[in-house]
């Protein structure tokens, strides 16, 4: 039979884009009995101008900052009228998710709303032209963290969404990667699993805002695993579990080779994130 993605063929996303796989392989875990609930961002630009649609489940086109709001009404709706079986998913991009609509998110957590969250991270504000967000990584380039004599790119670090979001004691709450996809298809089978909020970040290069070849997405995807800058990681009923333990870490320096948006960084920039990154696996144990 025929493969036919509930994500078809035919969106406008660049070449070589993660984004639609991640959305792809979600759905396909999720299977059709599901609603979306999409924020504002390349993934609902790409899919949804008017007449046409890649969707080929039920799906609600919110805002940028409320997408938790209206999928908490969209799954009350749903329970009430005695639907206790279907999944409201909502589709947001880090934008989104770690700053704009994360008051909304917060709330859904709070009330631990039977809703599960799939942010897919790019790490900056891609559709609008490359805007630093709270998921922009320390060193990074993008039109508001600029490179020039008195800044070298973002000074701050990514916020940790999957701690802020696991400390709301939500049930589950993991971060997964499109370079681990087998590992993300568990992740959200065992999500479908369980009642009230979860939330899965999910690491996926951009082309264009990253200044990577169309066909290296996957590669820095595991690389980023490889070198410890991006962890696979799940908090199960507040218990952590780290999925990948790379060993050895390879050094940051390769993740960071190709990538125009990492291009101005000095060898003292490098070894300033490769000891923060060590700190942070030291933590980890
Ligand atoms: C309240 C509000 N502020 C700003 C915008 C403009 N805007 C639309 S999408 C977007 C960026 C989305 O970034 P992200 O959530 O990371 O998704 P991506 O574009 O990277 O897929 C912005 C700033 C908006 N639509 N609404
Ligand atoms: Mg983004």
């Amino acid at each position: 039979m025929a493969y036919e993605p509930l994500f078809s063929a035919g969106h406008t996303a660049c070449a070589g884009c993660p984004m639609p796989t991640v959305i792809r392989q979600v759905l396909e875990a999720t299977g059709p009995d599901v609603v979306v609930v999409n924020a504002t961002s390349c993934s609902e630009i790409i899919s949804s101008a008017y007449p046409r649609s890649a969707w080929r489940v039920p799906y609600v086109h919110s805002l940028f900052e409320n997408p938790p709001a209206v999928a908490s009404g969209v799954v009350r709706a749903l329970r009430a009228q005695g639907n206790g079986h279907t999944t409201v998913l909502v589709v947001a991009g880090d934008g989104s998710t770690y700053d704009i609509g994360f008051g909304a998110l917060s709330g859904m957590l709070e009330r631990n709303e039977d809703v599960l969250y799939v942010c897919y991270d790019n790490e900056a504000y891609m559709n609008t032209g490359v805007q630093r967000s709270g998921a922009t990584p320390y060193g990074a380039r993008t039109t508001t963290s600029p490179v020039g004599r008195v800044h070298r790119g973002k000074e701050l670090s990514k916020k940790p969404i999957v701690e802020i979001v696991a400390a709301h004691r939500v049930p589950y709450a993991a971060s997964a990667s499109i370079g681990h996809p087998q590992d993300l298809a568990a992740k959200v089978k065992k999500a479908m699993g369980i009642r009230g909020s979860r939330f899965i970040d999910v690491f996926s290069p951009c082309i264009p805002g990253w200044g990577i070849p169309s066909d290296s997405a996957i590669r820095y995807a595991k690389l980023a695993v490889e070198t410890g800058l991006w962890r696979l990681s799940e908090y199960e009923h507040g218990e952590f579990k780290l999925n990948v333990k790379p060993s050895p870490r390879k050094p940051v320096k390769e993740y960071f080779a190709g990538q125009a948006r990492f291009r101005h960084l000095k060898d003292e920039d490098v070894a300033k994130i490769q000891a923060m990154t060590d700190e942070e696996w030291k933590k980890l144990g």
